[in-house]
């Protein structure tokens, strides 16, 4: 498989600056040679408007105008330039991202796309439970579907089905926003969880909800704040308690049983600007795990 590289230059879905530069530092720090000297490239990087974070709660979303446009340019460049035959990397990026890749790479792949979002967050607020009012704790229940009337924004996205979601990680919810994952039944699995049975028995737990006849197309999209900030102190909303290198190496054995179906990934949060040394070289690592 070809492997696609998009960034996406995004730090409006929340206040802390520097998280917008990853993708150019990774560019630079060639990582494509790393995941696959021959197949992976870059194929553009999207902008995101003017920065700026709106002090006053001007609406129920931060910046909302500004999220919807950055919104809709990623949804376009994956459909520009995503083949379904394709891997499909996202370099964020704030999460708020979270909502175009996964609803455009459904589309890209006939709306049979099921995702496992790995996150300390459950990103499942909507605008009128959020107390942050940052559109990064909200992009899993926008493309859910859990965005009631008035319609925010809309980038011509398609709705991902609540079975078709699982979450791994979870270890910061807040009130409003779990009574909702409950409500909703969206499948989540603790960080206690995973302590509890083991990285296995939840894996295989969520293959068999997410994708129970074997057919679904998988997309992973990684918080790395899902990780613990020891090994990615270089993020904006860190909790202590998070997954390890022992984990993933386990989560991506079972993603590797499913072969050409883990069809795309996007990797956000990471700021190199709250720290550089530690996380720079842990994405590297988490990159070398996920494609070999
Ligand atoms: C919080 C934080 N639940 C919010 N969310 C974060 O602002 O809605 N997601 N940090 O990654
Ligand atoms: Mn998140
Ligand atoms: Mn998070
Ligand atoms: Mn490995």
């Amino acid at each position: 498989k070809n492997i696609k590289i998009l960034g996406s230059a995004v730090s409006i879905g929340q206040p802390k600056k520097g998280v917008e530069h990853t993708p150019a530092v990774l560019k630079i720090e060639k990582i494509e040679k790393l995941i696959d000297p021959v197949k992976a490239e870059w194929v553009d990087i999207v902008n995101q408007p003017q920065y700026k974070i709106e002090r006053l709660r001007q609406s129920p979303i931060r910046n909302l105008l500004e999220n919807a446009k950055a919104n809709k340019r990623i949804h376009d460049a994956i459909l520009k330039y995503a083949d379904p035959n394709d891997f499909f990397l996202n370099i964020g990026g704030d999460h708020s991202i979270g909502s175009s890749t996964v609803t455009a790479l459904n589309r890209v792949h006939n709306e049979n796309l099921a995702v496992i979002w790995i996150d300390a967050h459950g990103d499942c607020n909507t605008p009128l439970t959020s107390p942050s009012g940052n559109y990064h704790g909200m992009p899993l229940a926008h493309a859910l579907g859990f965005f009631k009337e008035p319609v925010y924004f809309d980038w011509g996205q398609t709705i991902i089905p609540i079975t078709s979601v699982a979450m791994i990680g979870i270890r910061d919810l807040d009130i409003e926003e779990k009574i909702i994952m409950d409500k909703e039944g969206v499948l989540y699995f603790t960080m206690n969880q995973v302590r509890n049975i083991g990285m296995d028995k939840v894996m295989g737990e969520i293959m068999h909800k997410i994708d129970p006849y074997g057919e679904k197309m998988i997309h992973v999209s990684l918080d790395v704040d899902g990780f613990d900030p020891t090994l990615f102190p270089g993020t904006g909303t860190p909790v202590p308690g998070g997954l390890n290198f022992n984990d993933y190496k386990i989560f991506m054995k079972h993603i590797r049983s499913i072969g050409e179906r883990f069809v795309s990934l996007d990797i956000v949060e990471v700021n190199l600007e709250i720290e550089r040394n530690i996380t720079l070289m842990n994405v590297k690592e988490l990159l070398k795990h996920t494609f070999h």
